[in-house]
């Protein structure tokens, strides 16, 4: 028994006693504090946890996601490339003004011709100062100038009536200028509505009504063989006819041009004419008071006039009533005359 015990004692010699400080305090406590040290503080939290939320996560919502595919690419190019492509080549075609389809900008089409009604033919509604009379403009020049024969408001500048009084093959609605709006009424006694009144040889003249309409801004014209008894009846004179001159032909006897400097010249270029092409009548040059404008020859006046008050009244002794030829330089004097602002 003792050989046992010393014998076993012998033989563990080299070994650790389980009291010996080395073994236990030294082995044991580093294993055990060193693990969990180094596995949950480390390596776990810091480097797992720290790059996946935060590199991960920040690059893709705001780098690839939001920015590129739904700002840039899809809603701006290439939606407004689509639309744009559409309208204009796969679309609706141009508008077609006069389909009876109003289009586009058209505020109407009424497919018609009609300029006066309530669609133009330029598919616009109608409005003072485009051009065209309709509804209840009297008048519509379209130039933007008040105080010529149509205002801004589309309204006449003229009495509305011309007058014819005594017979006249020429048709006096020929000598209404452009733009003006003239009534042609058969009628020897004027009135306030009346902005001229013509007055053809067989024609019957007041003295009294002549005189009351010329002093109140009216305006005459004569023809020839009654040239004397308008002048007289207006003004009170006694002018009698002296000769005759001319070829009868109804057109202005434009030969000779007189008072050069006067605004009727202004508003009509002179143009003239020889003897044989003119109209004929008596000369006027001894009417008192009267200012010449045109005739057969130096001395012998066949156009003038004389005013009263605002009136006016015109010497156009020659023959246009016979209207056997239709001369627009004739017709053109006769009408700058009839809208006179006397
Ligand atoms: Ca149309
Ligand atoms: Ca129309
Ligand atoms: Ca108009
Ligand atoms: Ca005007």
């Amino acid at each position: 028994m003792r050989t046992i015990l010393v014998g076993a004692t012998a033989l563990c010699t080299g070994c650790f006693s389980p009291e010996d400080p080395r073994a236990t305090g030294t082995i044991g406590p580093v294993d055990t504090s060193g693990a969990p040290t180094t596995d949950p503080t480390t390596t776990d939290p810091t480097t797992t946890g720290a790059t996946d939320p935060t590199t991960t996560d920040a690059t893709d919502p705001t780098t690839t996601d939001p920015t590129t595919d739904p700002t840039t690419t899809d809603a701006t190019t290439t939606d407004a490339d689509t639309t744009a492509a559409e309208s204009s080549s796969t679309g609706l075609p141009d508008p077609v003004c006069g389909n009876g389809v109003p289009e586009g900008d058209e505020p109407c089409d009424d497919g018609n011709d009609v300029d006066t009604d309530e669609c133009t033919n330029a598919c616009a509604l109608p409005a003072c100062g485009d051009g065209i009379v309709s509804g209840v403009e009297v008048c519509d020049d379209g130039n933007g100038v008040d105080d010529d024969l149509c205002d801004n408001a589309c309204a006449s500048t003229l009495r509305p009536n011309l007058l014819l009084c005594g017979d006249s093959t020429q048709d006096i609605a020929t000598f209404i200028p452009d733009g003006a709006v003239l009534t042609v009424v058969a009628s020897c006694t004027p009135d306030a509505s009346t902005q001229a009144m013509v007055i053809s040889r067989n024609g019957t003249i007041d003295a009294p009504t002549l005189q009351a309409y010329v002093a109140g801004g009216g305006i005459v014209l004569t023809e020839v063989f009654i040239s004397d008894a308008v002048f007289n009846a207006v003004f009170g004179t006694a002018v009698v006819e002296d000769g005759f001159f001319g070829s009868c032909t109804d057109i202005a006897p434009t030969v000779e041009q007189f008072s050069l400097g006067d605004p009727f010249w202004a508003a009509n270029a002179f143009q003239a004419i020889t003897l044989e092409q003119s109209g004929c009548g008596s000369n006027v040059i001894n009417y008192p008071g009267l200012v010449p404008l045109a005739g057969w020859a130096p001395g012998q006046v066949s156009i003038g006039y004389r005013d009263d008050g605002a009136g006016r009244v015109w010497m156009t002794e020659f023959d246009w009533s016979d209207g056997e030829i239709n001369d627009p330089y004739t017709e053109q004097l006769m009408g700058s005359m009839i809208v006179t602002d006397g």
